[in-house]
């Protein structure tokens, strides 16, 4: 079933107001308070509408007892049934030290189309559009998908661009790389603009390499699904509390590799407002009693990829 057009502005009036939250913390160096701001908008907005929505990726656990926790409903609590993915605050530290690429993101699907996925890590490889379809795979070498795309791009490796968490555990992946000279762009957090940067084409980057946040690969695959681009996660666990964690949420196969349309199954609807200025929108401006958002607006089934500008009542 398709998610209804009109209802694309309803969300991004949250994420709007998630971003503008967290904006009021921009360089304060408290990363706690903009990211508690930011739930709190997103929170409030998501209530006034006129749906049955749930939380399927969002603050953690319901026993924690964060506002916006897995399995919390939203919304009116009337009308149509919605899964949804949020991150408030995506780069609490770019926020924290007002650094570019901090966002407020969500995604919304029908109910059950979104992985649920937990809390722990998660490999990701992406690629951009226009590529055989699983052309890349986490089981083949970096330097066999290299390969493959370099072949399939009709580009020599020195040629491409991998976007790359810089975190130690990547070193290997790093070396690779650079054995093959292919360029690296270091990302220092926020991995879900960084994965979305495969499919857009003024970013250079030609693959996404490495492990991140689970939620946040999902929320790229949501946006990574109306850009026909590709992706491919499994979930990696640090102990047996992070595997019970992936079994008390249904997950059978702790190893399983998950396709693009695995994550997400059929329409969604993703929005992404900058808090600070960044590669994919502009930060929250501030303008007398109003304040400016940009937020990067796509859904797959009207075929909506736009970036909306909004002058909001603070
Ligand atoms: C990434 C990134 C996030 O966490 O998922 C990363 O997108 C992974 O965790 O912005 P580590 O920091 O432990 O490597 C963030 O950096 C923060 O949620």
């Amino acid at each position: 079933m398709n998610i209804d057009k009109n209802l694309i502005n309803s969300f991004v009036r949250v994420t709007e107001r998630a971003a503008y939250g967290a904006s009021l913390f921009r360089g304060k160096n408290d990363k706690i308070g903009a990211d508690q701001a930011a739930v709190d908008e997103m929170r409030n907005q998501l209530n006034s509408i006129n749906m049955k929505g749930k939380i399927v990726i969002g603050e953690g656990e319901m026993d924690e007892a964060p506002m916006l926790y897995v399995g919390e409903e939203v919304g009116t609590l009337s009308g149509k049934e919605y899964d949804i993915a949020v991150d408030p605050l995506e780069g609490t530290n770019f926020t924290a030290k007002n650094l570019p690429n901090a966002l407020s993101v969500l995604a919304v699907s029908s109910k059950g189309n979104l992985l649920q996925a937990p809390d722990t890590y998660m490999e990701k490889i992406a690629i951009g559009p226009n590529l055989p379809k699983n052309l890349v795979d986490l089981d083949f070498t970096i330097e066999k998908n290299i390969k493959l795309l370099s072949d399939a791009k009709k580009v020599s490796p020195d040629k491409l661009t991998a976007c790359v968490l810089k975190r130690s555990r990547h070193n290997e992946i790093i070396n690779s790389l650079n054995s093959m000279g292919v360029k690296i762009k270091y990302i220092e957090d926020g991995d879900v603009t960084g994965v979305i940067s495969v499919a857009d084409p003024n970013s250079g980057v030609d693959i996404y390499l490495g492990v991140g946040g689970a939620p946040e690969g999902v929320l790229a695959a949501a946006a990574l699904s109306c850009l026909n681009s590709q992706i491919q996660c499994r979930l990696k666990f640090q102990d047996k509390e992070e595997e019970n964690k992936a079994i008390n949420l249904g997950i059978k196969d702790l190893d399983l590799k998950y396709n693009l349309e695995d994550m997400i199954k059929g329409d969604v609807i993703f929005c992404a407002t900058g808090v600070t200025n960044g590669n994919l929108v502009k930060g929250i401006s501030y303008i007398d009693d109003y304040f400016e958002a940009e937020t990067y607006t796509l859904h797959k089934s009207s075929n909506t990829k736009t970036k909306i500008k909004n002058k909001i009542k603070k």
